[in-house]
């Protein structure tokens, strides 16, 4: 809470140059939702970023196309508060903070730490490990009530919850307790490629995630592409027929029509029209966040306010948090 309102914190990072199908059906779609009740702040996680190398210029140019993404879809930056993690310093200082408040083994549980650190066996640098602790003191620091995520994110989130009921009981109320919240549906698209693993950014089959940018062609292309299975039937069953059901799920999400009534509309119709209608679906649902994307592009001097005045923002907000954490532990007081 801040100031006797509930606020609502989440994030996504910049790995690749843009967000896929997952985290707008899974997060920012609901963002926009939420956003119209609550004090929001939605950072773009580049600190997150470099768990895994990143070339300096793609992370540079993927961050502010992250940033500008958030606003296509409709969140509004003279009311949310949309900002670079790495221009708000106390992320970081918080986060070594509560590397102090945070067990291994409770990190040793992470399954995405598991996930990651077989995909990036070359590089398993300590960030890959403690990021949920990053994650944390990004929630924290906002004194976040809701944290509007995917399911893959649960665990970091209950991790994030222990750590602030443990300085709590230490120190007093110092951190509002955040609660996960998942939207109705979408909270985990699957690849279309492998139907049983979630549909990533930094997928290296590029036929296995749709990207928000993706032309009409290319959409349509990679449906057309998707595994689906040898049943021959339009059931939604996730467990035996995880592909056709992420594709209904997908299309539910984008026609406002139930996954009943989807599946009587398709129900003895081959594969390859339903998967041309989701494809169609998607498509036509993306085309006005692209529009608006390409014309804040085209604005380099509104985009470039937007991120000096809600790097203030986030920054008054986050150090005031931090600056009551440090009183709390007994750092000696700065002296003007
Ligand atoms: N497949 C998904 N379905 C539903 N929600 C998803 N999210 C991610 N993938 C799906 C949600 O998107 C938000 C931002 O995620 P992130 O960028 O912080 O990291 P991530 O979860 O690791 O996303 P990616 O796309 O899989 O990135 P990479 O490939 O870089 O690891 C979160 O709320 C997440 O739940």
């Amino acid at each position: 809470m801040i100031d006797g309102k509930t606020v609502l914190f989440s994030g996504m990072q910049a790995t690749g140059s843009v967000l896929q199908l997952g985290n707008y059906l899974g997060a920012l779609k609901n963002w926009v939702t939420l956003s119209k009740e609550y004090e929001s702040f939605f950072s773009v996680v580049d600190l997150h970023s470099i768990t895994i190398r990143q070339e300096a210029a793609a992370l540079r140019s993927g961050a502010r196309n992250i940033l500008m993404l958030y606003i296509a879809a409709g969140l509004d930056p003279e009311k949310a508060c949309i900002y670079y993690q790495s221009h708000v310093p106390a992320h970081s200082e918080l986060a070594w903070i509560l590397n102090c408040f945070t067990y291994m083994g409770e990190l040793n549980r992470m399954t995405q730490f598991k996930d990651k650190s077989a995909k990036h066996e070359a590089n398993l640098n300590a960030g890959l490990y403690t990021y949920p602790i990053l994650q944390a003191a990004d929630i924290l620091l906002y004194q976040a009530d809701l944290v509007p995520i995917g399911k893959d994110q649960k665990q970091h989130i209950e991790l994030c919850r222990d750590i602030a009921q443990r300085f709590n009981a230490i120190y007093g109320d110092v951190f509002t307790v955040p609660e996960a919240y998942f939207g109705k549906a979408g909270a985990k698209i699957q690849s279309l490629q492998e139907p049983e693993k979630k549909m990533s950014k930094s997928d290296e089959n590029i036929n296995a995630s749709i990207f928000l940018m993706d032309d009409r062609d290319t959409i349509i292309r990679k449906f057309k592409k998707a595994v689906t299975d040898n049943f021959a039937e339009i059931k939604y069953d996730p467990e035996n027929q995880p592909g056709i059901s992420n594709l209904l799920d997908i299309y539910t999400l984008f026609s406002g029509k139930s996954i009943e009534e989807t599946v009587a509309h398709f129900q003895g119709g081959g594969y390859g029209d339903f998967k041309l209608a989701v494809g169609e679906a998607v498509a036509d649902g993306l085309k006005p966040l692209q529009e608006r994307y390409n014309e804040l592009k085209a604005d380099k001097e509104y985009i470039d306010k937007i991120i000096k005045n809600n790097a203030e923002k986030a920054s008054y907000v986050a150090n005031k948090t931090l600056r009551k954490v440090k009183k709390k532990i007994g750092f000696p007081e700065l002296i003007r």
